[in-house]
């Protein structure tokens, strides 16, 4: 018979590969050195450390999936889930900045940019030195991107953009920017354009009051009449399988991250339980309280392992985005309810920014939203099963 490790139920270590392995490590001993002594103030006073950027860089936390002739690890996708997992397993709004940076401005630039695009960005944004940033959503086009208003008209030099994104993470202090825009030129299609900060008609005003994810900061783009030259275009793409093709890698990566937070609070949660007494008895010697923990552990293991089989099958390139929406879709919603019950489990200290439980909570509210709502990958899921689109 075979050993078992609570803390490790289903012996994920063992299936991973050595490098998969030391990336883990480094990543975790950042995240614990590094991240964890700074998240209780700076998601109670809102500040985003753009150092962090450099940090990351630093440790190749940026570019886990990106060739290393353009700057990045060229690991593979279950290192890339590793990574998010031990971020997130200390706050959801770093592994934001990390996710947005590395599978929604390295991955656009590399995947459908020229080799001029990719030459100029790529080292930076692999190093830190540059911070990127994502808009696809708008103020009236959330789960709905093909509803987008932002327009591309065709210029004798390039383009023109106007229009404005909205819930975009990392947009206040961002020196490069991915929109997405209708372009006239090209039949109205969605096409892909890198912007740069300091551009005529280009801001990006920070959302402020945000009761989730403090630590990493969120704004709107604004275009007002941006003018772009050709080689702003990402060339090699058009339509909404742009964004999607980057979205299906953000996604996959938020199903490991989700899993780290929820770890995080499962064990305080245990640990609480051993440590207070109620009744004359520690709580984690109560059914009630231990029927929450065995629940806790089997669906984390569970979470995990479905992430791992996603990741192995990314890294064959053989995953299809249907199997990213069960996993982005179960993992978070299977997180937040973790989140809560721990929350529940630690009574009035649950509520203390100290026991950090009720941070992770309130971020996982914006992780199930965010990357679509669960709601809407149900539907995407419906959709594949049924083949009847239940959208409208
Ligand atoms: P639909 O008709 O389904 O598809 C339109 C075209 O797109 C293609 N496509 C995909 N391609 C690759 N991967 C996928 N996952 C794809 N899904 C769709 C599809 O094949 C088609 O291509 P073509 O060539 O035939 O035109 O499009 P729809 O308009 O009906 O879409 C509906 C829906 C709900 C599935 C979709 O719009 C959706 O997923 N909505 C959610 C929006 C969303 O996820 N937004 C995320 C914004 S970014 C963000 O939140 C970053 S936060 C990150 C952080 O801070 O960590
Ligand atoms: P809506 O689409 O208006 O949805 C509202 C509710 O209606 C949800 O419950 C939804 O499930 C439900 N709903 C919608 N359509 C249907 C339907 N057909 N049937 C049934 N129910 C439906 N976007 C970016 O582009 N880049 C970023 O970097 C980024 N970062 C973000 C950071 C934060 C902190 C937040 C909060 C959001 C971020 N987003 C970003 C935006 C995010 O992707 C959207 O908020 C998300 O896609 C949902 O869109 P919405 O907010 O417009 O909600």
């Amino acid at each position: 018979l075979g050993a078992f490790e609570w803390s490790d139920p289903l012996r994920l270590s063992e299936q991973l590969e050595e490098d998969e392995r030391m990336i883990e490590d480094s990543a975790r001993a950042y995240a614990q050195e590094k991240l964890q002594p700074r998240i209780i103030d700076a998601f109670a006073n809102e500040t985003t450390d753009a150092s962090i950027f450099r940090e990351m860089g630093d440790m190749g936390l940026l570019g886990v999936t990106c060739p290393e002739e353009y700057g990045g690890l060229g690991g593979s996708y279950v290192s890339y889930g590793l990574v998010a997992r031990e971020v997130e397993r200390v706050d959801s709004g770093y592994r934001s900045m990390m996710s947005v940076q590395s599978s929604l401005v390295i991955y656009p630039i590399y995947a459908y940019g020229s080799e001029a695009q990719r030459k100029k960005y790529l080292p930076k944004l692999c190093s830190g030195e540059w911070i990127g940033c994502f808009g696809l959503t708008e103020p009236d086009a959330g789960s709905d991107p093909a509803g987008m208003k932002t327009r591309a008209v065709k210029t004798a030099t390039g383009y023109k953009l106007t229009g404005s994104k909205m819930w975009i993470s990392n947009s206040p202090i961002a020196d490069v920017f991915v929109v997405w825009a209708k372009s006239e030129e090209h039949g109205g299609k969605i096409r892909g354009f890198v912007l740069e900060k300091g551009m005529k008609g280009l801001s990006a005003p920070k959302v402020g009051n945000k009761l989730s994810l403090r630590a990493s900061i969120t704004g709107e783009i604004v275009m007002d009449g941006v003018e772009v030259s050709e080689e702003a275009l990402l060339p090699n793409v058009q339509g909404l399988k742009g964004p999607f093709g980057c979205l299906n890698r953000a996604r996959y990566g938020i199903s490991w991250g989700v899993m780290g937070a929820a770890e995080f609070c499962w064990h305080a949660a245990r640990q609480y339980g051993l440590d207070r007494h109620q009744f004359g008895k520690p709580l984690a010697g109560t059914q009630l309280f231990q029927k929450k923990l065995a629940d806790m552990m089997t669906e984390i293991s569970l979470g995990l392992q479905a992430s791992l089989q996603v990741g192995r099958l990314m890294d064959q390139a053989n995953a299809a985005p249907e199997m990213v929406s069960i996993i982005k879709r179960n993992n978070c919603g299977k997180a937040l309810d973790i989140a809560r019950m721990s929350r529940d489990m630690h009574g009035g200290n649950g509520i203390s920014g100290e026991f950090q439980v009720m941070r992770h909570m309130m971020n996982l509210e914006t992780v199930n939203t965010y990357e679509g709502t669960h709601d809407v990958h149900a539907l995407i899921l419906g959709r594949a099963q049924t083949g009847i689109q239940a959208f409208f």
